[in-house]
């Protein structure tokens, strides 16, 4: 280390000067009066209170000097550093409560405003309706089973013994899907659930025991019983030694969960070339329970005083179907029903026209609530 210069006049080194120090002090403090925010402050800080800012580089010029000139250097270079120091300190203190205050009014929230104005969402009923009928069967043990919209012809009609010429495939009135040259494709959109028995046959082991909500298409006009898009149930039972009695017991144990105990179903003949014998399921009026049939006095709009309300159909897998998904008939039996989830809504909730179900219009599916 160099000995102090005794010859050295503080005065003659410029950023000792008087003069000198009360600019750079004056400098600094303007500068701290004049930092806006925070983000200003820190930089007058780095300038004019850092190890490089010119006060404390004057400041090290004092080392140098004689001793008997330290002292007054000394004094005259931290007076203004602590000046310097304490006004940093108070304008940090204005602007942090001047942030504070902003924050307040920028960030405020107003715990008065309701805070549902954006109503919760809820699911169509038509699903819940499809999901509790799905769970009945469940409940007895039955598994979900699940099949494509868009379906193959074979799984739609000809596995299930639609004869290519059968009036029934006409008589469903198909959507038919074009193929890329818009030609045939060979794919429909399905016009019921009842393709799903045939998949279900062929990926799962026997017995089977499934049900398989789910979407399907016919060109039906939307009017208020019908629609073109609509939702069917299927339930298929294959197993040795099944009879008409089960199925009976599996629709009786869907009519009670739906709508309650105490009404009478009852089957009558029909067709369809995937079931032998075939029927229609008929549940007794659960408005009426028939008390309005051949009174015009008390007449019932849910059953038009038939006292029966038609619910589905169905009837024993017929052999042919059991061959074409590789079960053999002389082994297993089968059952099979397709209900209508649009009419289980209607019946059980009362709703009279179905362009409520599809037009979406909130005012109809926030009558059932929030469930999901
Ligand atoms: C069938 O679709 C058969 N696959 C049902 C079946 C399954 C029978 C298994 C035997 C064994 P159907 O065409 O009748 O059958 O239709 C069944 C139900 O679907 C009808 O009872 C009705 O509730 C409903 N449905 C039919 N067409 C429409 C439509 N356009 N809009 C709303 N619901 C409809």
């Amino acid at each position: 280390m160099s000995a102090p210069n005794n010859s050295f006049d503080p005065v003659e080194v410029t950023s000792l000067h008087p003069d000198e120090v009360a600019r750079m002090r004056e400098e600094a403090l303007a500068a701290v009066e004049a930092a806006a925010d925070l983000a200003e402050l820190k930089e007058v800080r780095l300038a004019h209170a850092s190890d490089r800012s010119p006060l404390a580089l004057a400041n090290r010029e004092i080392g140098a000097l004689p001793p008997a000139a330290k002292a007054d250097a000394g004094k005259r270079v931290g007076g203004a550093r602590r000046d310097v120091g304490q006004a940093l300190k108070a304008r940090q203190v204005v602007l942090e409560a001047e942030r504070d205050e902003r924050v307040l009014i920028e960030e405020r929230v107003d715990v008065t405003l309701p805070w549902d104005r954006a109503p919760r969402g809820s699911r169509h009923p038509l699903t819940t309706v499809a999901e509790r009928v799905a769970d009945i069967f469940v409940g007895m043990g039955f598994e979900i089973a699940e099949g494509p919209e868009v379906e193959a012809e074979w799984f739609n009609f000809d596995a299930l013994n639609f004869k290519p010429d059968h009036p029934a495939r006409t008589m469903q009135d198909t959507f038919f899907v074009q193929g890329p040259d818009g030609g045939e494709s060979g794919l429909v959109m399905r016009t019921h659930t009842s393709p799903v028995q045939i998949r279900a046959l062929l990926s799962r082991e026997l017995p089977v025991y499934v049900v398989a909500p789910g979407k399907t298409f016919r060109t039906d006009e939307l009017d208020a019983t019908h629609s073109p898009v609509f939702h069917q149930l299927e339930g298929l039972v294959v197993d040795r030694g099944v009879t008409l009695a089960h199925l009976r017991g599996a629709i009786d144990a869907y009519v009670e969960g739906v709508f309650g105990e105490g009404l009478r179903t009852r089957f009558r003949a029909s067709y369809f070339p995937f079931t032998e014998p075939s029927a229609e399921v008929d549940m007794e009026c659960f408005v009426c329970r028939g008390a309005s049939v051949g009174d015009p006095d008390a007449p019932c709009r849910t059953c038009s005083s038939e006292g029966w309300i038609e619910i589905g159909g169905c009837g024993v897998v017929n052999p042919r179907v059991l061959t074409a998904a590789g079960v053999d008939p002389e082994v297993y039996t089968g059952w099979a029903f397709g209900l209508g989830i649009e009419r289980t809504l209607m019946f059980a909730h009362g709703v009279r026209d179905m362009h409520d179900m599809v037009e979406g219009d909130i005012r109809f599916t926030s009558a059932f609530g929030s469930e999901n």
